[in-house]
């Protein structure tokens, strides 16, 4: 008997089909954010890079510069990676063929070499207006500014960006996730809570006016971030209700954007009995919303459970948000996607203990839960990729396109 055959039967003792396991696996897609290739920098601002509250540390040599290497490092690392894979992209990835044109002039054409890459390789796309590290940004606000010139850009741009995903969308045949992040806030408490929420509630409106068959709007909510310390415009409370009040547009949830001891793992059976989409941004904040890249950890793994015995893989679009440059920025994207998948999979082989919930019986419930983490899953990880035809170990993968591809980068 091979290991993974008796693996199997561990699993089978419990109750659980590993077969079927691999197979739900294997279908769900999660979605790969493009900036994590090149520090959230974008080829829309060369000189720019993160700012307004989110910010890429490190120097690791090998940084994608350009439309062609970031292609070539996604690749790499999705050949490392099992699974179905979406690209996540942002209004700021744009590409100019025929010159530059400022962001709320944007068009589908800036993205068909995207789609184009996407066809050819069978990855579905998302998208994200790009509202920070603009001049337009001002005094640290957008869509809520006291400034109407402020407000009109950005709703003009954020307008373009759902008509590119609709289009990507009619493109690909595929719906097209669209999510709004701002990062309008204060860094000292404000004299005013109120007149800037209306002001982006009116935005919004205004945004989303239209609906668009291919795209799934959503809406990102934050605490805090450096230098917006004491008030974010678009807190939890304004875009869960923005949400709840208007339909078709949803509520994303970053679990990087919430206080310390709040887990996304419990907000998404919270939200389930009201909703039919919830977007997810996958992240590893220590200490803050800092963006580590992702682990095996507790959270991610109550987090693909709630996804799994909730049935709600339809229901619940997993995208990942992190960014870490001090590291091979190739390896942090196998490293967080490899982590994602594998904690669904490990999801998708838990025993099944809603009964025992039921029937009072919390002795069995925990006994069962605790058991269950050593089941052998690593055999069943390590058939899931051969089946899934990238490595087991692929460290030395990395290390071989740093040597001949990333440090020719200078
Ligand atoms: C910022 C949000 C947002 C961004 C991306 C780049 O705190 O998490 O989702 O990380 O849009
Ligand atoms: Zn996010």
């Amino acid at each position: 008997m091979t290991r993974f055959e008796s693996a199997k039967e561990c699993y089978r003792a419990v109750g659980v089909d590993v077969e079927k396991a691999m197979q739900t696996a294997a279908n769900k897609a999660i979605s790969i954010h493009c900036w994590q290739g090149d520090d959230v920098v974008g080829f829309d601002n060369p000189q720019g890079g993160a700012g307004n509250g989110i910010q890429t540390t490190g120097n690791y040599p090998g940084r994608a510069r350009s439309f062609e290497e970031l292609k070539a490092d996604f690749l790499k690392a999705c050949s490392l990676i099992p699974g179905r894979k979406r690209i996540n992209l942002h209004a700021c990835y744009a590409v100019f063929s025929d010159g530059w044109v400022d962001r709320d002039k944007l068009e589908y054409k800036h993205f068909a070499p995207w789609v184009a890459f996407a066809k050819a390789h069978g990855f579905g796309i998302d998208f994200n207006p790009t509202v920070f590290s603009h001049p337009m940004m001002m005094d640290g606000l957008s869509l809520s500014s006291p400034h109407k010139d402020v407000r009109e850009f950005w709703i003009r741009h954020c307008i373009r960006c759902r008509e590119i995903a609709q289009k990507i969308g009619e493109e690909l045949e595929d719906t097209v996730l669209c999510n709004l992040w701002i990062p309008d806030g204060y860094k000292d408490i404000p004299s005013d809570r109120l007149t800037p929420r209306l002001r982006l509630k009116e935005s919004l409106d205004r945004i989303f006016e239209v609906p668009l068959p291919n795209v799934i709007d959503s809406v990102e909510s934050k605490v805090f971030a450096v230098g917006v310390e004491s008030y974010t415009v678009g807190s939890n409370e304004f875009y869960m209700s923005y949400a709840a009040t208007h339909k078709g547009i949803y509520n994303l949830l970053d679990n990087g954007h919430y206080h310390p001891t709040e887990v996304v793992s419990d907000k998404i059976p919270a939200l389930l009995p009201f909703f039919d989409k919830i977007p997810l941004h996958v992240t590893r904040g220590v200490r803050w919303d800092s963006d580590h890249v992702v682990i095996f950890d507790d959270e991610l793994r109550e987090i693909m459970k709630e996804i799994v015995r909730n049935d709600a893989l339809d229901k619940v679009l997993i995208g990942l948000d992190f960014f870490d440059a001090s590291i091979n920025r190739v390896a942090a994207w196998v490293i967080g996607t490899r982590n994602a998948q594998k904690a669904l999979l490990w999801a998708l082989l838990q025993p099944d203990l809603k009964q025992a919930q039921d029937d009072g019986d919390f002795t069995y419930r925990l006994a069962m839960m605790e058991e269950a983490k050593t089941l052998p899953f690593g055999d069943i990880w390590e058939e899931y990729c051969s089946r899934q035809q990238v490595p087991v170990v692929w460290y030395d993968r990395v290390k071989e396109y740093e040597k001949t591809v990333l440090e020719e980068r200078k």
